[in-house]
């Protein structure tokens, strides 16, 4: 309770930080695009992991105004990436399933889209499969609107949830994320590369981006190639940066 009421001060004061990771494409090495990821330092607990506050926020019910917050400094983050000709490619944004139950999510979106100026196409949703288990036809809605906005959507932790495939086929998904509990078995294990290949495949056949998550070695970068998975993320090639390091880190790796 206490920790909830930090983190709204945080959200209040500005606190909250967006990093972005790079996701670089298997076939030429160059960038996809980012993920946004949520970071919270607290003044004197230090920094607070998103599996700690991302939770609490969805009970407190703060993660409707930390979702916008997101929305929003990812949008003028764009803003500024495109005024100073840096070519981002696709920005992804979690939001979690509580977002999807207001049917003001797609008006939100498409005002911050119209007020910096930011196509569609570069920003992509990032949603769970627990989307789906809240299965109000109002949050299937949601969804397509936001889809209908022209703005990506990509299903996060593939594999790990309930109703894999029938979220697919129900949902507007453009991209699929495999979750690195999958990617870490790459190369130990020959049943969790059966399973990487079969998501990797499932992917393809319906038109979607396939993007591998947590790659941390070589040996799972050139299997992911190997397996035609278009595009991975990683402490391998980078964790989340701040924007300032992203910059650098991208006039390094041209
Ligand atoms: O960045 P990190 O690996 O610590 O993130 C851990 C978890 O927190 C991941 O499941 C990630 O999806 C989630 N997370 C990170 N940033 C956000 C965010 O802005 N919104 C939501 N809803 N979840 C986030
Ligand atoms: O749930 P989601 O997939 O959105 O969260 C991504 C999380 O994974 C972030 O918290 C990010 O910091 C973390 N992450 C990114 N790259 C790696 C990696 O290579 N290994 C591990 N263990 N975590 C990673
Ligand atoms: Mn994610
Ligand atoms: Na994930």
């Amino acid at each position: 309770l206490i920790l909830s009421a930090a983190l709204r001060e945080a959200l209040a004061q500005d606190a909250l930080e967006l990093h972005y990771q790079p996701q670089l494409r298997t076939v030429d090495g160059k960038l996809h695009g980012v993920e946004a990821l949520l970071r919270w330092t607290h003044p004197t607990l230090g920094s607070i992991a998103p599996e700690r506050f991302i939770p609490l926020a969805e009970e407190s019910g703060l993660i409707e105004a930390i979702g916008e917050w997101c929305l929003r400094t990812t949008c003028r983050q764009i803003a500024a990436w495109r005024a100073a000709g840096i070519d981002i490619g696709t920005v992804s944004v979690n939001l979690s399933s509580q977002h999807f139950r207001k049917r003001d999510l797609p008006r939100l979106i498409a005002a911050l889209l119209d007020a910096h100026d930011v196509p569609p196409e570069m920003l992509t949703i990032e949603i769970t499969e627990s989307v789906m288990m809240d299965d109000r036809t109002a949050t299937i809605e949601t969804v397509r609107a936001v889809q209908a906005l022209g703005v990506g959507l990509s299903m996060d932790d593939f594999g790990t949830g309930y109703s894999s495939l029938s979220s697919l086929t129900r949902l507007p998904i453009s991209e699929l994320k495999i979750d690195r509990s999958f990617v870490q078995e790459l190369g130990q294990d020959e049943q969790a590369q059966a399973a990487t290949q079969a998501v990797i495949r499932i992917g393809q056949s319906l038109g979607m981006m396939v993007i591998a998550e947590g790659v941390e070695t070589e040996e799972q970068w050139h299997i992911l190639k190997a397996l035609r998975c278009q595009a991975a993320q990683g402490f391998l090639l980078s964790p989340a940066l701040p924007a300032p390091a992203l910059e650098a880190w991208l006039a390094d790796h041209p």
